[in-house]
């Protein structure tokens, strides 16, 4: 049993990750740049060395480094977080290989999941539906074939990209060749591979995505899902379990699958199956995260289960202290991310001096948070500088919750993603859980208001939790009827 963790870092998951070691009894290190001297992490952990200047590929990014600071501060275990190393399977190696406790999956689950054409192999050989689409990388000459067996429109995707990178829509034959091209030149800029598959396009589809956590002997369990379908540019912006899209029986079968793909890749440790979920309810899987993720909380506040010292009990050696009948959701749980960006002019990141800082409180409410007061956000790392978790009894109830706590969180100094969160959680849509991964750029349009307008709203929502007796979240189906733009309402569900 290891019993003292680096974290390799920073921001509100260091501090997580910081706060679960100490609940363990586990010692703490910290690492930080330069622009990270006077950081929440570093004044949260035990001991904290410096690593390097700013850019993360001279800090955080460093391998060496931090390997270095593990051995000289005594350290046996690291835990990677999310994003920087976290999917890298060679600083998993390099653990290994330093008789370091890497807090996460092998270094071969890493690889077959970052190769997307091998995962999704991997997964049509244990079952597991995937979008239709090609079983291999595809050359030049092959395109043309492939593209008319698949049918139009599809996606030229990247094997080794994933989260949207290198990813191109092709409508019609005409555009094939030259989306190929591009597709190819982009994906050797970004990952030095050209390797390129199809899928069809699957349009109009929602995001959700099912918490698994594997054991060192065999065992697998699900944790339910997220609904993630609200996202700009490939970066999520608000996170929801369970999701309105997913009925009982539906999230039965998507959390078999994820299991039995976990178990076919011999995962260990937190992980996460990215499914696509179409207007029918079909879904198909689409990549697996080897993390811990961003949006983990949502989960934790619906089960009751503390993933990341789920990871930590993992890593020692620990046996699941629960068996899938054990799980059971409660409730429903939001998160909005909050992001040093102005909203209203085009999520432009703003970096500065927090000056007054003021988190909400109070039931059901939770704030996973990077920032103090006095604390200088610079612009060398990603914006989010904090999240925002609410838990109702009913959706609505997390929805007023949110609108409450939003309404008490005051960040001064620089603007923040928390303007465009009042007004999603006043949209009618959003309320109805009627959106796909186009909301955002089709169908939502962030507006300047002094005071949001909350009488309409707040009605809607008011009548919404009169009805939670017997909650009915709807489903919105596009009508097939080609008229444009009406949305029905098309099939609710019984909690
Ligand atoms: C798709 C798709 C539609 N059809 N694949 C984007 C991120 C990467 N994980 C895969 N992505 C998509 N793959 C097929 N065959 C639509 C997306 C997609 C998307 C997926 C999840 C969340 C947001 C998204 C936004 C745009 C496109």
């Amino acid at each position: 049993m290891f019993k003292k963790v680096l974290v390799a870092n920073r921001g509100e998951i260091a501090v997580r990750i910081l706060r679960a070691c100490e609940e363990r009894g586990l010692a703490t290190v910290a690492v930080y740049s330069e622009a990270d001297r006077n950081a929440l992490h570093v004044r949260y952990a035990n001991e904290a060395y410096l690593i390097g200047p700013p850019p993360s590929k001279e800090s955080y990014l460093r391998i060496d480094k931090i390997i270095d600071v593990a051995k000289k501060s005594g350290a046996d275990a690291i835990h990677p977080g999310y994003g920087f190393l976290a999917e890298n399977d060679e600083f998993a190696q390099a653990c290994n290989d330093e008789g370091l406790t890497f807090i996460g999956p092998t270094p071969e689950s890493m690889r077959l999941m970052g190769d997307k054409v091998t995962a999704r192999r991997t997964m049509m050989a244990a079952g597991v539906p995937v979008v239709p689409g090609s079983d291999q990388g595809l050359r030049d000459d092959e395109i043309q074939a492939e593209a008319e067996r698949i049918g139009y429109p599809l996606l030229i995707k990247a094997s080794a990209g994933g989260g949207g990178k290198g990813m191109r829509v092709v409508r019609k034959a005409e555009e094939l060749e030259g989306s190929l091209g591009m597709a190819r030149r982009e994906a050797m800029g970004a990952f030095g591979d050209d390797t390129v598959y199809m899928e069809k396009l699957i349009e109009r589809s929602r995001h959700v995505e099912i918490q698994i956590l594997g054991d060192m002997h065999g065992n697998v369990i699900h944790l339910g899902e997220r609904e993630c379908s609200i996202q700009r540019r490939h970066q999520k912006l608000i996170e929801e379990s369970p999701s309105v899209a997913v009925n009982d029986a539906m999230r039965a079968q998507m959390g078999e699958v994820a299991v039995k793909a976990a178990k076919a890749a011999k995962y260990v440790n937190a992980g996460t199956l990215e499914f696509l979920v179409d207007q029918n309810g079909n879904f198909y899987f689409l990549e697996m995260n080897t993390r811990l993720q961003v949006e983990h909380p949502v989960t934790e506040m619906v089960t009751g289960v503390d993933i990341v010292k789920e990871m930590l009990a993992i890593a020692s050696g620990r046996r699941l202290r629960w068996r899938q009948e054990d799980i059971r959701a409660k409730g429903w749980a939001i998160e909005c991310r909050i992001t040093a960006e102005d909203p209203i002019n085009n999520f432009m990141p703003s970096g500065g001096k927090i000056t007054t800082l003021q988190e909400p409180t109070g039931p059901g409410v939770r704030v996973e948070s990077g920032i103090y007061e006095g604390f200088e956000i610079s612009l060398f790392y990603d914006p989010m500088i904090a999240k925002l978790i609410v838990w109702g009894e009913t959706r609505a109830e997390a929805i007023l919750r949110m609108r409450r706590a939003l309404n008490e969180y005051r960040i001064g100094g620089l603007k923040t993603s928390i303007p465009f969160h009042q007004q999603m959680m006043n949209s009618t849509q959003f309320m109805w859980g009627a959106f796909d991964t186009n909301f955002l750029q089709d169908r939502f349009a962030v507006t300047y208001t002094e005071r949001p307008e909350m009488e309409l709203s707040a009605a809607i929502a008011a009548a919404m939790v009169e009805h939670t007796g017997e909650q009915r979240a709807t489903v919105i189906h596009r009508s097939s009827d080609q008229s444009g733009s009406a949305w029905k309402r098309s099939s609710g569900w019984k909690r």
